[in-house]
């Protein structure tokens, strides 16, 4: 039991009265009684001061959720909470859950702490939203679809500590809570600079945290080919043997990829391949010299200049080789897509390039899965399905919306995770801007291109090209903090979303940045509570 103690005057007075009075035996007693029951009220009451808020509207939610209704009660969850599901399809997430948090238990019952239910049909929720319901004595999370329950538990956790080390007490109240884009997601480039597995399934939980639902792989370059394509096996011996600056390279056996999928898909995230072609393929020409128009096979190459090597567009050992390595990376991926790339092919003649993604695209429906690609391929004659990846031009997106195709943002001067915040930044590129937290913040992708209708976003996605970045260091401290931003404006309605308060709720972030051992940069912007600041670099 808690409640806060605070003397008043009548109290204090009536004390003291006594205190004079304390040569009647009598009164002594009573002063006594008295004195211990103040001393131990004040000591009681304050260790009892309970540290999470009572309003659940106060809450520091990233992203900010749909609508938040408080209730103005507490709930209180013990170190080993129970969680338990109502349908057979949810109990990877409870086993989810009960990993993340020590010492929660997984139990069949109805009155468990925090009961997890399918038991819902609501339109508005989609298949990603959520309702979650603190009461006094239960937490329902109840969604249309498991993605929905998933995201549910990521506003439960963001409203507890990430250790489990005592009780705590929630505020009470509902949240109902859907995403504003289907696509929510961030490119990682394992291509410039290579990263394991580790260090992508690290990126995917960052993903989970937030609500995001794509990791887009930019798996191949001019620096390195970073996926085993078992017809083709020079792609990986020749090919992925470096990367930018001559380090020795990398790649990810097929194995091994079937595995970052899997581990994304139980996070309700879908993993976008990405083979860039028919510019950005120095890997794939230094491995197989019949892709190269002069029959003979280029060097790898480990600097940073982009747009210098193409395949050659009117040889049909192209297009075996293309359609040879779409075929294995598509019995590979569960998601419905393939990133063809098409950026930058300043190698490739126009009509080429037309030529060449025409052809592509029929290779990828042949094998099941929708064509994506950066936004030069706007030009070409390309389905309504297909996807176009805004990064520079906006005459390209209009081009797109006019033909009906959608438009995932990632605008250079906004998204770009490779980005400097300023001109001090350690690493990262500037060609496009600097990118502080609110210049990342502060815009609104339904207004972004004059010509483009809402309609026709299908979201958001942060790319960080890794020309400058070594290791997960290098990884957190351009991802952080601006992914949260980009989460938030994937996710949360227009209406709610300002940067004075999601500044506020980005401070209240920090301990938990720390608390991952997220290294993250500490914007001026933001008034991190006066914190000693940590920078690591
Ligand atoms: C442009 S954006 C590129 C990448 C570079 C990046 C560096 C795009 C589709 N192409 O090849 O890595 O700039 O910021």
């Amino acid at each position: 039991m808690c409640f806060t103690f605070q003397p008043t005057p009548k109290f204090l007075v009536l004390y003291f009265l006594l205190n004079k009075m304390n040569k009647i035996m009598i009164l002594e007693l009573k002063y006594s009684f008295l004195h211990f029951m103040l001393v131990s009220l004040v000591i009681f009451g304050t260790a009892c001061e309970p540290k999470e808020p009572t309003n659940l509207a106060d809450h520091i939610l990233i992203p900010h959720p749909a609508e938040i209704t408080a209730s103005g009660g507490r709930f209180q969850l013990n170190t080993e909470a129970t969680v338990s599901a109502n349908d057979p399809a949810l109990n990877g997430i409870t086993d989810y859950i009960s990993a993340s948090v020590a010492g929660y238990k997984v139990v069949d019952a109805d009155d468990a702490d925090i009961l997890l239910s399918l038991d819902m049909s609501d339109s508005l929720l989609g298949d990603e939203g959520y309702r979650l319901d603190i009461s006094e004595d239960q937490i329902v999370i109840k969604a249309n679809q498991p993605n929905g329950v998933f995201n549910g538990w990521q506003t439960l956790r963001q409203l507890m500590p990430l250790s489990n080390t005592g009780s705590i007490e929630l505020p009470t109240g509902t949240i109902m809570d859907y995403p504003r884009y289907a696509h929510r997601g961030s490119m990682l480039d394992v291509s410039r600079h290579f990263f394991g597995v580790a260090d992508v399934k690290r990126y995917i939980d960052f993903l989970a945290a937030y609500k995001m639902n794509v990791l887009h792989l930019h798996l191949t370059d001019d620096q390195g080919w970073r996926i085993e394509i078992k017809s083709k096996p020079e792609l990986t011996t020749i090919g992925s043997s470096t990367e930018v600056g001559g380090g020795e390279g990398g790649f990810y056996t097929q194995a091994q990829y079937q595995d970052i999928v899997q581990y994304a898909a139980d996070r309700f995230i879908t993993i976008i391949p990405e083979i860039d072609m028919p510019g950005h393929t120095q890997a794939a020409l230094a491995s197989y010299a019949e892709l190269n128009c002069n029959g003979k096979a280029g060097e790898l190459y480990t600097g940073t200049e982009v747009g210098f090597s193409t395949l050659c567009t009117d040889s049909e050992a192209t297009y075996e080789f293309v359609d040879a390595v779409v075929k294995e990376i598509a019995a590979i991926t569960r998601g419905p897509y393939i990133h063809i790339g098409g950026d930058e092919s300043h190698a490739t003649q126009k009509e080429d390039y037309i030529y060449f993604v025409n052809r592509v695209q029929k290779i990828v429906s042949k094998y099941g899965k929708t064509m994506i690609g950066w936004d030069e391929i706007a030009q070409c004659e390309i389905e309504k399905e297909t996807i176009v990846q805004q990064w520079n031009s906006a005459g390209n997106a209009a081009k797109a919306a006019q033909n009906g195709n959608k438009i995932i943002l990632s605008p250079a001067t906004r998204t770009y995770l490779d980005m400097k915040y300023d001109s001090t930044t350690r690493i990262g590129l500037d060609w496009a801007s600097l990118i502080e937290v609110n210049q990342a913040y502060n815009w609104n992708p339904d207004t972004m291109n004059a010509t483009v209708a809402a309609d026709f976003i299908h979201g958001v996605e942060a790319p960080l090209w890794t020309e400058t970045v070594e290791n997960m260091d290098d990884i957190e401290y351009l991802v952080f903090p601006r992914l949260l931003g980009y989460a938030e404006i994937g996710w949360s309605p227009q209406t709610v979303r300002n940067w004075d308060g999601y500044r506020t709720r980005l401070a209240a972030h920090a301990d938990r940045l720390e608390a991952e051992d997220i290294n993250f940069y500490r914007s001026p912007l933001v008034d991190w509570g006066g914190k000693d600041s940590i920078e690591h670099l």
